[in-house]
């Protein structure tokens, strides 16, 4: 305990100068008097009058609002100094900080670089159509995709220092993860703490072999003995099927493929079999969530429904366990769920409904194609388990290739006025233009098909949409895409991307760098690393906490106010800093693309070599 002297109290003292006359006294007796001759309805009704201006005042006030909005919240300036939090002894701390390349003196790339080079072009043509970017900048609509980009504003920043930048990042988002969540779920980092999904270190395991691949041996020395000492499955807790298989199954299996430690395969088969519970539903088609501890399965309370992509994007990490373990079972599973799906009536052009019912084993809630959220991982596993097993399984492929056409067919528009080609939403007939984020994967799928042989039209496409989903991150004030974007297709509009409200947030999400990164390796136009430093940059200044980690902001439209979600999800590491760091690397060998096929979470798994 501390001495009486150093323990925090609060003390009042009567200053001399506060020492009251005796007219003053006089005054203030007479007001009290008069005061007590009001009724008490009277004394009501002023107190309330007082405090309904106090509160006035307050809330009209811009001073404090900006005050509080600024400091309180802790966000970013107008005037590009850094953001501050007001903390809890009223001190002013940096939340965001100068990103770490401008601090070893390297340019600053990202928005306001893009907007003056995008603008002194639009100047030197003449009569070109010009729009209006983001913070008012005028880019001529033909020097957008420009490819020309100069050696030397590639080279500037060389090729080693960017890798660093991505292990530096890696490490401060590890930094916040270790300090205040370790061994949780996900880092809190604004407040200090930690969130809890399945209470399996998820981050941690997430992040494993993103660690080896950047050559953090400490770090991950540090969180293999974590895996072997702590981690246990052993646990009366409800995990999702999906989420769980893709994190953390895929995380263990890619790991132990990495390194050859066997206790990450140990891991990986207690994992697999206790998830295993969740395929015993009247159809075979699994349920949502498993109770890993006691065996049992269930779906959400309010309906019996899954999710499409949930159940047809647990099959390469089933398959891969099968195939390391001898032990069918999991194989077996996971493709009588593709094989039912296969036969399903209510596709439309190879396209599949978001909903899959566990009794029925049926489609439900048709008439709804979308290529994002909860369909996006079906199609792209459809060719990653073709190229898994050795391009040999025929209605895999097929089924990939019909749905491609069906998203010619049926989805794909230009917008206005760049005329990018964006992926659209089909809902009972109708075409809404509204493509989420998550799309951005699906430039990347494009152009691995197309290196496994599939038609070359597929990589011309791939190449359109990544530069629709880099115009999703360059549109935007911080530079950062939005959760969901709608894109005009109306003459005469300003600019091709619009935001509704409760869109404007970023996750830190993975698939245009993911995609990026498959265009990178097999075009090797510098532009597409170009764009990835952008981005890259863009995370550093809008979303990097200065005590550690990365969060998901709310408002990608707003640089001065760009509000932190105070989490960090376990893809960040996992994934987005994973594809930047393959991004920025010339090494084709570094994870081979004709060796591995990365699961829906960035864990590559091996081509399997003698493909049964
Ligand atoms: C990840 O968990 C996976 O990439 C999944 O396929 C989609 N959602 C997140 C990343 O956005």
């Amino acid at each position: 305990m501390l001495p009486p002297s150093e323990r925090d109290f609060v003390s009042l003292t009567l200053s001399e100068s506060g020492s009251y006359t005796n007219g003053k006294q006089w005054r203030r007796q007479s007001c009290l008097r008069k005061w007590k001759q009001l009724s008490r309805l009277q004394r009501s009704l002023i107190l309330f009058t007082l405090m309904l201006l106090l509160v006035c005042g307050i809330v009209t006030s811009p001073t404090l609002i900006a005050h509080w909005r600024d400091g309180a919240l802790g966000e970013n300036t107008d005037d590009g100094k850094q953001p501050f939090v007001l903390d809890l002894k009223n001190e002013y701390k940096f939340v965001l900080p100068e990103p770490p390349s401008e601090k070893k003196g390297l340019r600053r790339r990202g928005p306001p670089v893009l907007q003056s080079r995008l603008h002194s072009k639009t100047n030197a043509s003449e009569g070109g159509k010009a729009v209006v970017s983001w913070r008012e900048a005028v880019i001529d609509q033909g020097q957008v995709f420009d490819t020309d980009i100069k050696e030397a504003e590639i080279q500037e920043i060389t090729h080693e220092s960017r890798l660093e930048a991505v292990r530096e990042a890696f490490r401060h988002a590890w930094k916040g993860y270790k300090d205040f969540a370790w061994g949780h779920d996900e880092l809190k980092p604004i407040s200090k703490s930690y969130a809890e999904w399945f209470g399996l270190g998820l981050t941690l395991i997430d992040a494993l072999d993103t660690m080896w691949i950047l050559g953090l041996k400490d770090e991950f020395a540090e969180a293999r003995e974590w895996v072997a000492t702590e981690l246990s499955f052993d646990k009366n807790v409800d995990v999702n099927l999906f989420e769980s298989t893709i994190r953390i199954l895929g995380g263990l299996l890619s790991t132990y493929h990495l390194t050859g430690d066997s206790v990450f395969l140990e891991k990986a088969k207690d994992i697999g079999s206790r998830l295993m519970p969740a395929f015993n539903t009247a159809s075979k088609i699994p349920y949502s969530d498993v109770n890993i501890g006691k065996g049992t399965a269930h779906s959400p309370q309010w309906t019996s429904d899954s999710t499409v992509a949930e159940v047809t994007s647990v099959q390469l990490e089933f398959r891969e366990l099968s195939r390391l373990t001898g032990d069918p079972k999991y194989k077996l599973a996971v493709m009588e769920v593709m094989n039912q799906v296969h036969k399903l009536d209510g596709k439309n052009d190879g396209l599949v409904p978001m909903f899959i019912n566990t009794n029925s084993g049926q489609f439900t809630h048709q008439g709804i194609y979308t290529l994002g959220a909860r369909a996006d991982s079906y199609y792209e596993y459809l060719l990653k388990q073709w190229i898994q097993g050795g391009k040999k399984e025929n209605d895999l492929l097929e089924d990939y290739l019909q749905a491609i056409e069906g998203v010619k067919k049926n989805l794909l528009r230009k917008s206005n006025p760049l005329g990018l080609t964006f992926v659209g939403e089909l809902s009972h007939g109708h075409l809404s233009p509204k493509m989420d984020h998550l799309v951005c994967f699906l430039p990347g799928t494009l152009a691995l098909g197309a290196h496994h042989s599939l038609p070359a039209d597929h990589m011309e496409l791939a190449k359109e949409l990544i530069e629709t989903c880099y115009q999703m991150y360059a549109q935007m004030e911080t530079g950062l895409s939005p959760e969901i974007a709608y894109f005009n297709m109306h003459e005469g509009s300003k600019q091709d991307v619009e935001v509704k409200i409760a869109d404007r947030h970023n996750l830190l999400r993975p698939e245009t760098v993911e995609s990026l990164f498959y265009l990178y390796r097999f075009t090797k136009d510098k532009k597409y690393q170009l764009w990835g430093w952008e981005i890259l940059q863009n995370f550093n200044k809008y979303t990097r906490v200065s005590t550690g980690g990365y969060s998901s902001i709310n408002n990608v439209r707003d640089p001065a106010y760009p509000n932190p979600r105070d989490k960090m999800e376990s893809f960040f590491l996992g994934e987005t800093l994973k594809y930047f760091y393959l991004l920025f690397s010339d090494d084709p060998d570094l994870i081979s693309l004709d060796k591995y096929v990365f699961n829906t979470e960035a864990h590559p798994l091996p081509v399997w070599p003698d493909a049964e």
